[in-house]
């Protein structure tokens, strides 16, 4: 008797069943061309793009909720979890948002009723369906002594700009979770920042419960001590963590080659065993970390094949280009039995 190729292949979700849900960033592209492979292994979805102010609020008086309703659509017919990105960010938002009539900048109580409405409108419409918001997107400054990074939300509203986006979202769907997402999370000097951000909100009774972790790493950086730090840092504020958006690039920050067409053997096996480490160290923390979610699914797509590096593609993920599972996938089967 032959053994069924994917009965030996667990699901992902139900591999982490018990710790956390496992999620995917999905465009409309790749809800069609991943589709199999994202109903099978995940149990949560995330707009990559879809739910940003740009793409949904592009005018003042017209908002465009079709791409974004496939996707929840989608999650319905297979039992998915959606988290929402983002309501509020400094970047792939429409400059009329920050514009008054005459193209000069909007005073602070036109731009608190515009972010009240889109929030309104947006969190309003996909409540008791979206559990969870990314709320704030990179507000913290990466370096300097400056806790904010500057931004037109800061420059108009001023630092209180953040407690109102979740005011205003707690007010729309008093259910949700609601979260303030970062990159270079596990950065000790930024980690503070945004240790200090989350714990003077809730000082604040701000309804904030969570922080996101984007988890855009590599194959040496951050360490796996500094992961672990940062882990518990945020912990301590009693919040609720979610890993949103991981990835695994292939390249050192200071490497630019643009000619590799395959990821060599070393790098796969040294993704494997990060892969590895970061699974084992998310079960150990599970009380804290109710989500992992991946910026993708599969190396055929990731918003990583231009960026840092122009034209130069990367594989990320724990699924090949083909959809076939790499040395990473079978680490995190093994993490979740650990
Ligand atoms: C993330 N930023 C964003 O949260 C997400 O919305 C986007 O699709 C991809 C990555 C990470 C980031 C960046 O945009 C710029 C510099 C560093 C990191």
């Amino acid at each position: 008797m032959s053994i069924n190729r994917k009965d030996a292949m667990p699901k992902l979700h139900e591999a982490f069943g018990g710790s956390f849900l496992i999620g995917a960033a999905v465009n409309p592209m790749t809800l069609t061309t991943q589709r199999e492979l994202l109903s099978q292994h995940f149990n949560s979805i995330t707009a990559e793009n879809e739910m940003k102010f740009e793409r949904l609020h592009p005018a003042e008086e017209r908002y465009t909720f079709e791409e974004a309703d496939r996707l929840m659509a989608f999650a319905k017919a297979n039992g998915m979890a959606v988290r929402g990105h983002t309501l509020v960010w400094h970047n792939q938002t429409p400059d009329w948002v920050f514009e008054n009539s005459s193209g000069g900048k909007a005073d602070r109580d036109t731009l608190l009723a515009r972010m009240k409405s889109h929030i309104d409108e947006v969190a309003g419409r996909y409540k008791g369906e979206i559990y969870a918001w990314d709320v704030v997107n990179e507000a913290v400054a990466d370096s300097g002594d400056e806790i904010l990074r500057p931004s037109k939300w800061l420059d108009i509203v001023g630092e209180d700009f953040i407690a109102k986006a979740f005011e205003y979202a707690h007010a729309a769907d008093p259910n949700a979770l609601l979260f303030y997402n970062d990159y270079n999370e596990s950065n000790p000097e930024k980690r503070e920042k945004i240790y200090s951000l989350v714990k003077s909100l809730k000082e604040k009774n701000v309804p904030i419960h969570g922080i996101g972790l984007q988890a855009h790493w590599n194959l040496e950086h951050p360490s796996l001590d500094d992961i672990r730090r940062a882990v518990e840092r945020y912990a301590s504020l009693g919040v609720k963590l979610h890993i949103t958006e991981l990835d695994v690039s292939v390249f050192q920050f200071e490497d630019r080659r643009t000619d590799l067409t395959a990821p060599s053997e070393e790098m796969l096996e040294q993704q494997a065993e990060r892969y590895g480490q970061f699974f084992r160290l998310f079960k150990e923390y599970s009380e804290h970390i109710t989500s992992v979610t991946f910026w993708g699914a599969a190396d055929d797509y990731t918003w990583l094949d231009h960026f840092p590096v122009r034209g130069r593609k990367n594989w990320p993920f724990v699924f090949d280009t083909e959809h076939k599972p790499k040395q990473s996938y079978w680490n995190l089967v093994e993490a979740a039995r650990s």
